[in-house]
């Protein structure tokens, strides 16, 4: 089976005509790019994989935006639908259960929810959101929900980038397709992370991965690779540590 993690398309430059040694000295080329290439991104995986490691603290939780922590630091947003698995992905990343809530009922994380490593050089924030979409919520609390994350993600001069989860079987729809659309509007930098991988075959998934990455090319503000993750089965973990710390090194999208 393929393991999800981060997809980019194309490969090595493929030149046509020359003849046969120019074109064992480009082949040569080539594979020596692609292998540091893959070395680059093996440091850059272990080294993000330090970054997460030792105790996490929960920070505090945000109703409304007076209340957010001094913008201080550079931090990276967990954006989706409601029950799309954005606190149990933040758990899983941080390798400790429990520091996000996270419920089989929709609509269970309502504020801003801000966590810091204990032990880091460089201090950075993981913010959970409150989901969006969620229909059956009263509407003055969809509507207060849904305020704050807006004004929160147009409005936050230390937010790096914006993980936008999209549960793997549904792909991206219309309310998305809007968050989407605010984010390039603000020129907030936003990445696809796919969640709960585990419940497609590898090929529907490649699938997926392929469909989300097409509809993605029109948004400016989109990284360019889609990831896919699944928290139950662990996967995916580490190319997604590796882009939030990618993220918090560029500072503010
Ligand atoms: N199979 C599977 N289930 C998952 C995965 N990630 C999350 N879930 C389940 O999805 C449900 C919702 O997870 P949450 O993490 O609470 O989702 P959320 O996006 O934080 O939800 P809200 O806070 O309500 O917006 C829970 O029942 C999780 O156990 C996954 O990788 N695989
Ligand atoms: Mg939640």
């Amino acid at each position: 089976m393929t393991p999800p993690g981060a997809r980019k398309s194309g490969g090595p430059p493929h030149k046509a005509g020359g003849n046969g040694r120019d074109t064992a000295v480009d082949n040569l080329a080539a594979q020596s790019a692609v292998a540091e290439d893959a070395a680059k991104r093996a440091a850059e995986i272990a080294a993000a994989d330090r970054h997460f490691r030792g105790n996490w603290l929960f920070v505090r939780s945000v109703p409304s935006l007076e209340f957010l922590p001094d913008a201080d630091r550079p931090e990276v947003a967990f954006a989706g639908r409601s029950n799309v698995g954005k606190s149990t992905l933040i758990n899983a990343l941080v390798d400790q259960h429990g520091l996000a809530r996270a419920s089989n009922t929709p609509g269970r994380t309502q504020e801003l929810n801000f966590f810091r490593p204990s032990l880091t050089q460089e201090p950075f924030y993981l913010v959970d959101m409150p989901g969006y979409g969620y229909a059956k919520a009263p509407k003055s609390m969809v509507e207060a929900w849904t305020l704050l994350i807006k004004d929160y993600l147009r409005g936050r001069a230390t937010l790096a980038r914006t993980f936008l989860l999209i549960d793997a079987r549904h792909g991206i729809k219309t309310v998305d397709q809007g968050i989407m659309d605010l984010l390039d509007g603000a020129a907030v930098s936003f990445q696809i992370v796919l969640t709960k991988a585990d419940k497609l075959t590898p090929l529907a998934l490649e699938r997926t991965i392929a469909a989300t990455q097409e509809l993605i090319v029109t948004h400016p503000a989109a990284m360019p690779t889609v990831l896919a993750t699944s928290s139950e089965k662990k996967q995916g973990l580490a190319e997604l540590r590796a882009a939030v710390i990618a993220a918090t090194r560029r500072g503010p999208a």
